[in-house]
């Protein structure tokens, strides 16, 4: 199958982009092995001819969208299909690459073009894609008729990890009874959770760019390397504009430095009046002095900035930088996981209002839509891969291993140019204590070291600091703790006097930077009392208050940051501790504040007056 082109997909005078973003034909396949679709084919002919179809949006996660309970809660395979007019300059000309570019589906999908299939791809939250022009040039008369199916059942290999368990008791369970357990805490929403779209590029085109940025007083430094597929011999032209468009840089090699003089850095948001500054990078690939290619444009958002680690500090352009954020998921009503515009605008404005400068992608890679986002704002991140729940020892296994390898080079390669990403997470709360976390930890976090040694690597722990297998490999030390509520819950009190030890533990053991990466509790919105009591609104607050009065002592030494969680409520599974999904928002799934919100507001903007 093709690899995927590393870049996001952008029209330029040389590339279009035809969006396939609405209504779909959709069926889950219920045969007792859910087998079936392929069994009898449902990718050869449309698949409202072999059965029935329903309506479905891409994106959105299919499981809220029906009032069918068995569809919310289905494991296994669900089809999708929809037919597409290519335009007819498209097929014409066989110089056109035309790419099918899925931007993600959850769990493992299988597409086809017109019946014959073009790729798969393992994992839930990464881009895939297939150059299909040969294939529609086939019969142009037709139109183009795209099939993915999609599959979310999780295993102990897939990541994130997951076990089917079968109820083989008749006097419990009805025939075939099985369920999917997950060691994760939020819903496993499924289905084509992001963009799929058709793209152009030329023959000869730009595959991939890969920038790195420094700079040395008032200059600044972008090392650039232009891949180039397709062409015989390659010219190339790169510009660096600032933001009115105005050339800084230029050069014609297809890798080099480029220096650009009275540098704008690239600024965390509220640290800087130029936070989220970006330069463009144009690079153009010149079409073949014979005529047989044509040119090639492509535009990458580059923001100059370095980052550096040290035993007390982490430090953007060399200034100490103090994670006030939060973490998040990609979850709201209805849509579930799937990409939404007024969602992403609307989380982004809260955030600023809530003067966060930060967040962690916990627990999976989020849309680039995103990350563009926060390179246009200055939004730092924590770039989190799907390693999340790897509680089982088999889960250390080598298949696992492996995939977590790949997971991590698709994941670097789509992410490596993003100025906001700042650190790689590989994993969240794994059974870090079990003997073979050690290996599994060195080997993973060395191969991530190995595909970008410019940013730090981290994973998120909630073991003892004694006992943590991977510590000694992570070059920021972020720990999940909920003192009063999984421990002692309802005392309060307990609060500082743990922290300050889980603090003083690790830097003592470790002296590397701390980061709080998690820590809240659950307020149902509009439950009130005071006395605060679990669950309240107050509760949550004073939970918050008691953590940062510890903060504001150890952020003068060697805590960098501080994530709550949550930004927002989020479903999950059903289970006895959760009400209609977890509560510990501080807004509501609608994006409503809680009490605790208004707190971590005044919080957040008073710590960024003292750092700008
Ligand atoms: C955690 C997990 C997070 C959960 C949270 C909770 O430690 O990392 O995924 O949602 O606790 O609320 O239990």
């Amino acid at each position: 199958f093709d690899a995927v082109c590393p870049l996001f997909p952008r029209e330029s005078a040389s590339r279009e982009v035809k969006e396939l973003s609405g209504r779909w034909d959709f069926r889950a396949d219920k045969s007792p092995d859910r087998k079936q679709g392929f069994e009898r084919a449902w990718y050869k002919s449309r698949l409202a001819e072999t059965g029935p179809v329903i309506d479905m949006p891409v994106p959105a996660s299919y499981n809220d969208i029906t009032q069918d309970p068995t569809l919310r809660d289905f494991i296994g395979w669900v089809w999708y299909e929809r037919e597409v007019v290519v335009p007819s300059r498209w097929v014409a000309d066989e110089g056109t690459r035309v790419v099918l570019r899925v931007g993600s589906a959850h769990y493992y999908s299988v597409v086809w073009v017109n019946g014959v299939k073009v790729t798969e791809h393992k994992g839930g939250h990464l881009p895939f894609e297939a150059e299909i022009g040969s294939l529609i040039r086939k019969d142009p008369t037709t139109p183009c008729r795209i099939t993915i199916a999609v599959n979310n059942t999780l295993t102990l290999d897939t990541l994130p990890p997951g076990i089917i368990q079968h109820m083989d008791d008749p006097t419990k369970y009805p025939a075939g009874f099985f369920v999917q357990n997950i060691y994760f805490d939020f819903f496993n929403y499924a289905g084509i959770h992001r963009p799929v779209l058709l793209y152009t590029t030329p023959k000869a085109y730009v595959d991939d760019i890969t920038v790195v940025t420094d700079f040395l007083d008032d200059t600044g430094l972008v090392k650039y390397v232009v891949s180039v597929q397709g062409a015989v011999t390659a010219a190339v032209k790169v510009t660096l504009l600032d933001k009115d468009g105005h050339s800084v840089a230029s050069s014609n090699k297809a890798s080099g430095l480029l220096k650009v003089v009275d540098v704008k850095l690239w600024w965390p948001y509220l640290m800087h009046e130029n936070h989220g500054y970006l330069y463009s990078l144009e690079v153009r690939l010149m079409a073949a002095d014979d005529g047989s290619t044509d040119e090639d444009v492509y535009t990458l958002p580059v923001g100059i900035r370095t980052v550096r680690v040290t035993s007390t500090q982490f430090l953007i352009n060399n200034k100490p930088f103090y994670f006030h954020g939060v973490n998040k998921h990609e979850d709201s009503d209805i849509r579930g996981k799937g990409l939404d515009w007024p969602l992403i605008i609307k989380d982004f404005n809260l955030l600023k209002w809530l003067g966060a400068n930060s967040f962690r992608t916990s627990h999976y890679p989020y849309a680039e839509e995103i990350l563009q986002m926060c390179d246009r704002h200055g939004i730092v991140v924590i770039d989190e891969c799907p390693g999340v729940g790897i509680k089982d020892i088999r889960s250390f296994g080598n298949a696992s291993l492996a995939h977590h390898l790949v997971v991590m080079d698709e994941l670097v390669r789509r992410d490596k140019n993003h100025p906001s990403v700042v650190m790689w997470s590989v994993a969240n709360e794994p059974a870090a204590e079990m003997p073979p976390a050690e290996l599994y930890f060195k080997t993973l976090i060395k191969h991530t070291k190995d595909l970008d040694p410019t940013r730090p690597v981290t994973y998120i722990t909630d073991s003892n600091y004694a006992r943590d297998k991977g510590a000694p490999y992570v070059d920021v030390i972020c720990v999940n703790s909920y003192f009063s509520w999984y421990h002692d819950p309802g005392h309060m009190e307990v609060i500082s006097i743990q922290l300050n030890s889980q603090f003083e533990n690790w830097y003592g053991k470790y002296q590397k930077p701390i980061i709080q990466s998690e820590y809240g509790a659950d307020a149902v919105p509009g439950l009130h009392s005071d006395p605060p009591v679990m669950f309240s609104e107050e509760y949550q607050k004073m939970v918050l208050q008691n953590y940062h009065d510890v903060f504001d002592q150890k952020r003068k030494q060697y805590v960098v940051g501080e994530l709550i969680w949550n930004f927002a409520d989020f479903m999950t599974a059903q289970g006895i501790t959760r009400v209609v999904g977890n509560k510990k928002g501080i807004f509501s799934r609608q994006r409503q504040p809680k009490a605790a919100a208004f707190t971590l507001r005044e919080r957040y903007w008073r710590l960024a007056n003292e750092t700008a």
